[in-house]
């Protein structure tokens, strides 16, 4: 390593530190720490940090993050980075707590806590995630000194759930709630999307598929983690494609895992997931909800599009806005400086615009009754023109939408309908998966860094089926929701779809931002946003059902949103596939009841036709089936 670089690194490493100690300082200079035991309504102690100004005078507001990641790593004053800089400046009492069950709270942790419909949160012994935030925060207004009787809450991923979970009948004297990143639904959101299961997060389930055994404040699952991590193989594809089937994951790594027994017992959206979503409980919701969330969030990108859109549409008097940045997984909490995404550079201090102008300004506004620029209802990053836009609705309605047709020798176009009678083939053999990168990941705990990813890899592949348009003449934003409409046949019984919208650059395009690997970007297949869905659910996620060999069937999905600018000079691509692989599992292509406990037999070659009458759709809401982005009509299961 050069001496040069070495002193970069070294620099870096001192300025990060200063600025951890700086936060360490500072907090230990402005703020008093306390713990507390805060009493839910059953009896049930949980944990609770605090931290109150040393400036007494004036009352502050309350900000709670309630986490299963182990309040404790908040206390020493250690609470470099987040919240940020700018709320760590505003003299707010800060409050972080372990949830019931994790760490140093009492009972014990139940994956995504179902809501209890109808709970009333004033009087009822029952409990949930709303009741002991209520209880917490009725507590915390009568025993915290110095507090202005206002309370916000906010969390990034499994926080960002809690967040939102304070909504259902919440305590009055909780003004705002900003859920980020947060997780709304188990079967659409991290753990599977749209059905499919993400395989890539396996070792992920040591950090929720085990109970502690007493209060702690250290981690207490690592010992699980490790059988994970002292796998033979470093690389993530060739490790997750010698597992083989599913069920050796549970034999050899998981076979005392709670939560992973509870996925390989519930393949389906039964009642068991359809209760820990959030989503049919955001109803008459009166407060400030700012979600926000990562354009290229591979782990949690239905949570925040789909809390927002159902407190748009069941709750009139929320005061309701949502953000979407150039992020992956949280990134608007980390990168301070250039903000980059894998070989795509998107702009400098784009996260500190965010925190100091947008988060900054919301709490403050609502818990601080500061005046501060009113929030637009949709501030949106143009992930192709690498700039903020403000909407007064979301999905936009002013936007020209996009309709796409899929034509011989894989040309796509645009809004003209091609010969429906046409059908393109491809064999997928899931001995032989498509990666999810173009990049060689190791065994990763959560995928980050692939969805704005090079797709060239895939795109030479024959088991993927690839249309390109025209180069376009003049630019085309694509903004809203997309539909994927396929008309789908096939040779074996079961199948996934992976759809993918990619930009593709022009072919002597020259990349001088930031491109520490050199990648040619001359004809650069940048991923805009790419779904996976498992066709067995195509008419209910509750109910699957097996394909019939030869017969066209219609597979109509959603994928998530996006608001990206296609330039002139550059073109639309659109890829098709059945495998994604170690990022999902393998779908066996013979329809078994539990693909958890299907057998290497089970696993076949099928040859899939795309029909000519498929199409995509981008823009304006879509009137689409699945998955629920309001509350499920039909499917719930009744007790
Ligand atoms: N939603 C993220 C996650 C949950 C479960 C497993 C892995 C990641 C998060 O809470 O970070």
């Amino acid at each position: 390593m050069s001496r040069f670089i070495l002193a970069i690194i070294i620099a870096l490493t001192v300025e990060i530190t200063l600025a951890q100690n700086n936060d360490s300082l500072y907090v230990r200079q402005h703020y008093d720490l306390k713990e507390y035991r805060i009493p839910m309504r059953d009896g049930a102690e949980l944990f609770t940090v605090v931290y109150t100004p040393k400036d007494t005078s004036k009352k502050a507001p309350i900000l709670l993050n309630r986490t299963c990641y182990n309040a404790s790593n908040y206390t020493d004053y250690g609470l470099s980075g987040y919240p940020s800089k700018y709320l760590l400046q505003d003299g707010y009492i800060l409050v972080f707590q372990d949830v019931r069950g994790r760490y140093m709270s009492d009972d014990t942790f139940d994956n995504m806590r179902p809501n209890i419909p109808g709970n009333d949160r004033k009087n009822k012994i029952d409990i949930d995630e709303s009741s002991d935030t209520w209880d917490t925060i009725d507590w915390m207004i009568k025993n915290i000194k110095g507090n202005n009787g206002k309370v916000g809450m906010y969390g990034i991923s499994y926080p960002g759930f809690y967040a939102a979970a304070a909504l259902p009948d919440a305590h009055p004297a909780l003004k705002a709630s900003s859920p980020q990143a947060p997780i709304a639904d188990f079967f659409f959101d991290d753990f599977h999307h749209q059905g499919a299961f993400l395989q890539s997060y396996t070792a992920a389930f040591a950090v929720f598929g085990y109970q502690k055994e007493s209060l702690t404040r250290q981690s207490w699952f690592m010992d699980e983690l490790k059988r994970f991590y002292n796998a033979p193989a470093s690389d993530g594809y060739d490790f997750h494609l010698r597992m083989g089937p599913l069920k050796n994951i549970t034999e050899k790594y998981h076979f005392d895992n709670f939560f992973w027994q509870q996925i390989v017992d519930h393949p389906n959206y039964d009642e068991f997931w359809q209760k820990r979503s959030i989503i049919p409980h955001l109803k008459n919701v009166s407060h400030a909800v700012m979600t926000v969330g990562g354009w290229f969030d591979a782990e949690d990108l239905y949570g925040p599009l789909s809390i927002y859109k159902t407190i748009e549409a069941t709750s009139p008097k929320a005061k309701n806005t949502i953000v979407m940045g150039p992020w992956d997984h949280g990134g608007w909490a980390r990168e301070n400086g250039k903000t980059t995404h894998n070989h795509i550079y998107f702009g400098d201090s784009i996260s500190t615009f965010y925190q100091r102008e947008i988060e900054r300004n919301f709490f403050s506004h609502y818990l601080k009754d500061e005046v501060t620029a009113p929030l637009p209802e949709a501030y949106m990053f143009d992930t192709g023109i690498k700039k903020w836009k403000a909407f007064d609705a979301w999905p936009p309605t002013e936007i020209e939408p996009m309709a796409l047709y899929f034509g011989e020798n894989g040309q796509l176009s645009i809004n003209e309908p091609t010969d429906e009678n046409t059908a393109f083939e491809y064999m997928s053999d899931p001995k032989k998966p498509v990666p999810y990168t173009s990049q060689t990941e190791g065994l990763t705990f959560t995928p980050r860094r692939f969805m704005s990813d090079d797709q060239r890899h895939a795109s030479r592949r024959p088991d993927v089926l690839t249309f390109e348009s025209e180069i376009l003449s003049n630019e085309r934003v694509l903004a809203g929701e997309i539909l994927a409409k396929l008309k789908v046949s096939m040779s074996g019984t079961d199948a996934d779809f992976i759809v993918k919208l990619i930009d593709v650059y022009p072919d002597d395009h020259q990349n001088y931002e930031h491109n520490p690997k050199n990648i040619i970007m001359g004809g650069y297949q940048q991923l805009v946003r790419s779904e996976v869905f498992r066709g067995r659910f195509r008419n209910s996620f509750a109910k699957p059902e097996p394909f019939v060999p030869g017969e066209i069937s219609d597979v109509d999905f959603r994928l998530q949103d996006v608001l990206h600018t296609f330039k002139k000079g550059h073109r639309i691509m659109i890829q098709i596939h059945s495998t994604w692989f170690p990022y999902i599992d393998r779908n066996p292509q013979k329809y078994v009841d539990n693909i958890f406990k299907a057998e290497e037999a089970d696993f076949i070659k099928s040859t899939i036709k795309i029909h000519g009458s498929s199409t995509i759709l981008i823009g304006n809401p879509l009137e689409c089936c699945q998955p629920p982005m309001l509350p499920l009509q039909g499917q719930i299961i009744k007790n």
